[in-house]
């Protein structure tokens, strides 16, 4: 080697080191976002973007227009912290200030609400589901022509977004069977992917959205779509698993958006037993969940205790029997 290309080496070496020195070392803690990108379906579960299984593990908020003091950055912050990935933004369509039911000045509230509720999730790296809450309103067909507007301006809007996914009725009941569900939820599918290609779709299914073994026997064609299956494991136990078991068997990806292990109304008893059971077979099949609900209100199901009114940074001491076993979980 001549000198001159023996200088240049040591120069090239000397910078190289140098970068390296130089380079601060900046640690920024992967998000669930960060690191899981574009979530998809992919068999009976989610995946990330680069195909790996992704566990949702969520929390839902109560209904949008009854307790709004919780959806805010600090609060989703904290829920975080104890491993939560995904916070569900239920917005009911009838009860309470409902979407359908409300003027058009409660439609804009909530539709601010969602937007905070989205800005908080992404600056945080968390994923959010859109939650069109009917239940009184047993049939999706009711206010489908309402669901359409909506899901056409919100998935619009989120549309660039990675984290946003998109739950189009709750809990069917009473008249809404699955061949009413399929009607109504193929043309709401049609308009998201009209503005909208890759979000995935969470799709209800009758009876509170239990009967998914039913839907598995039909399910719609398309892809990024899945099915929303709701327990509460005071009252629903081996037999809705059988049903849960049936559908995964046969191939229907199944996304939890509901639980408490709490009575069917919200409140009443508490089976940690069967509520385990339930978190172990999830465990086994990969199937995400999102537990019910975020909000101080005196039901068992509620998150935080009704004496505190902290809406943000809870001390452990401020959460009921039903969070504390669901932090041991997430
Ligand atoms: C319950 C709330 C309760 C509220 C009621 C309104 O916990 O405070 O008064 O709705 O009807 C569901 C529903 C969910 C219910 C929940 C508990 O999706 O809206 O919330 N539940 O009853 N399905 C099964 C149970």
């Amino acid at each position: 080697m001549n000198i001159l290309k023996k200088v240049t080496v040591m120069i090239l070496s000397f910078v190289l080191v140098l970068s390296f020195v130089n380079v601060p070392v900046k640690k920024v803690a992967a998000s669930p976002l960060s690191a899981n990108g574009q979530l998809k379906v992919k068999g009976t579960k989610i995946v990330n973007a680069k195909g790996k299984a992704f566990v949702i593990k969520g929390v839902s908020t109560h209904g949008l227009s009854w307790f709004p003091q919780y959806v805010n950055k600090k609060a989703f912050k904290t829920l975080k912290k104890k491993g939560v990935n995904t916070i569900r933004l239920a917005m009911y369509t009838a009860e309470y200030n409902g979407y359908c039911t409300g003027d058009a000045a409660n439609k804009k509230k909530l539709k601010n609400l969602i937007d905070t509720g989205v800005k908080a999730a992404s600056e945080l790296g968390m994923y959010v589901i859109i939650d069109w809450h009917i239940l009184s309103d047993g049939d999706p067909l009711t206010y489908k022509n309402e669901s359409k507007k909506f899901f056409k301006e919100i998935a619009k809007k989120y549309a660039s977004k990675k984290n946003v996914l998109y739950e189009i009725c709750n809990e069917p009941n009473g008249a809404g069977d699955w061949s009413k569900i399929k009607k109504y939820a193929k043309a709401v599918i049609k308009t998201i992917r009209s503005v909208n290609k890759k979000a995935i779709i969470i799709i209800g299914t009758p009876t509170w959205s239990q009967d998914v073994d039913q839907v598995a026997n039909d399910p719609i064609k398309g892809d990024n779509l899945i099915y929303a299956l709701h327990f509460y494991a005071a009252t629903h136990g081996q037999y809705l698993r059988d049903k849960y078991i049936a559908a995964i068997k046969k191939g229907l990806p199944v996304l939890v958006t509901e639980f408490g292990i709490t009575d069917a109304n919200g409140s009443g008893n508490i089976s940690k037993t069967e509520g385990n059971k339930w978190m172990k077979l999830l465990n086994k099949y990969k199937t995400g969940r999102v537990c019910w609900n975020l909000s101080n209100r005196a039901e068992r199901s509620a998150l935080i205790k009704s004496s505190c009114q902290k809406t943000s940074g809870w001390k452990s001491s401020d959460y009921t029997t039903q969070a504390k076993w669901l932090w041991k979980w997430y």
